[in-house]
């Protein structure tokens, strides 16, 4: 298998919560490259942009809220598998459901709040992949 690129977000719960370090280990320790990271507020055009899927769901105008909160933590990802090799590591989206082991299931739970706070993101596909690199890193399309 060729190597993979993906995009992660350590959200601003991870930040607010001081897990940049606890997620970030994990990822190294899986073993992929980190190849570019950046801490900064999301902008509502980035937000609309890397959500696109999402908009009209009920959720979607909480989601945007919570993410421009606070600041958040960019990074690209590479290695064989990286793709699907993150979101395994991050666990399914529910944090009541996703394994023990993974970043979800060890360190987030449910909260009584319009959207669900999971801590990160990762993309789904390489065609996902692709199109939020550009949006959070345009320098390396
Ligand atoms: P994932 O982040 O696991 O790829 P997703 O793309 O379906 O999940 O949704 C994006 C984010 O939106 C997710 O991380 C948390 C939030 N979310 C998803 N489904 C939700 C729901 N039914 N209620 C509240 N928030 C939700
Ligand atoms: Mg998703």
């Amino acid at each position: 298998m060729t190597a993979q690129r993906t995009l992660i977000l350590l959200k601003p719960d991870a930040v607010q919560r001081g897990l940049r370090g606890e997620i970030l280990r994990r990822i190294e320790a899986k073993g992929y490259d980190i190849i570019a990271l950046a801490q900064r507020t999301a902008t509502s055009e980035e937000l609309a942009a890397h959500y696109a899927e999402h908009e009209g769901k009920p959720f979607y105008p909480g989601l945007v809220e919570y993410m421009a909160s606070a600041p958040l933590v960019a990074l690209v990802a590479e290695g064989e598998g990286v793709i699907p090799g993150f979101r395994s590591l991050a666990g399914k989206t529910n944090p009541t459901e996703a394994a023990p082991g993974s970043i979800r299931g060890d360190l987030a739970r449910e909260w009584d709040l319009p959207v669900i706070q999971n801590l990160v993101h990762g993309s789904d596909s390489e065609e996902s992949a692709s199109r939020e690199i550009a949006i959070w890193f345009p320098e390396l399309g």
